[in-house]
């Protein structure tokens, strides 16, 4: 993924109409467009091979099987067209490895979750951020996924992680700031209602943009 605008697309609308038009008029503002559920359970698996053919894909299935069956599902999305794929880390290293491995056969990469950014994620993953954190890196992940609405800890899990990448999650509509998050050490951040959801989408971007500026000047 190349790291130009330090942003990713949260495309968690409901029609592939609706998904190819915002991808066709936001693809120069964000590195990356994550595709998950919604959109794939409604649009179907042909919808990451149709964005993958504009804009890498991050598929976001928050994958948490078995390590077969995580393997199956990792080979159908990266099948499709997506460079990336994200996974739970609570099922344990064989189940993440098997992720791994499937992105490393097909040349994409694996982020794995550590704490989410909604306040519930306080309750079980929080206490456990660290030791996912570490598995991440044992199991050769490029990444980890860690929370814009808890600067603090982006901190903690970049301290664990080295120079892996963090994409991050919760900056507009969940309350997290854009230039907290980059400040604490998130490489990516990843947006979705405050864009689609807005009347300018392309304005929106364009103030994200802006503030990822103001970031990296004062570094
Ligand atoms: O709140 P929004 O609309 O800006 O969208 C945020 C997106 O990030 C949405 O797709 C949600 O499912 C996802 N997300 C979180 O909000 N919090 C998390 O902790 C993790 C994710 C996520 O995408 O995980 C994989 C990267």
């Amino acid at each position: 993924m190349n790291k130009k605008n330090s942003l990713i697309l949260a495309l968690d609308v409901l029609s592939r109409d609706k998904a190819l038009e915002l991808t066709e008029q936001l693809v120069d503002h964000f590195d990356a467009i994550k595709v998950g559920y919604p959109l794939i359970l409604h649009a179907g698996l042909g919808i990451v091979e149709e964005i993958s053919s504009i804009s890498p894909v991050i598929a976001d299935l928050k994958i948490a099987d078995t390590p077969n069956t995580n393997r199956l599902i990792c080979e159908a999305v990266l099948g499709a067209g997506a460079d990336a794929i994200i996974a739970q880390a609570f099922p344990g290293k064989d189940s993440l490895v098997a992720c791994a491995d499937c992105a490393e056969s097909f040349g994409a990469d694996l982020f794995v979750v550590t704490e989410m950014s909604h306040p519930g994620a306080e309750q079980f993953m929080a206490p456990l951020a660290e030791r996912m954190a570490r598995l991440a890196v044992e199991s050769g992940a490029s990444g980890v996924v860690a929370p814009a609405t808890r600067p603090e800890r982006i901190r903690m899990i970049r301290s664990i992680i080295g120079d892996k990448l963090i994409i991050s999650p919760g900056v507009g509509a969940q309350g997290g700031s854009a230039g907290e998050a980059l400040q604490a050490g998130a490489d990516y951040l990843i947006v979705g209602r405050s864009v689609y959801g807005s009347a300018d989408p392309v304005a929106q971007a364009k103030e994200l943009a802006a503030q990822v500026e103001q970031s990296r000047r004062s570094n």
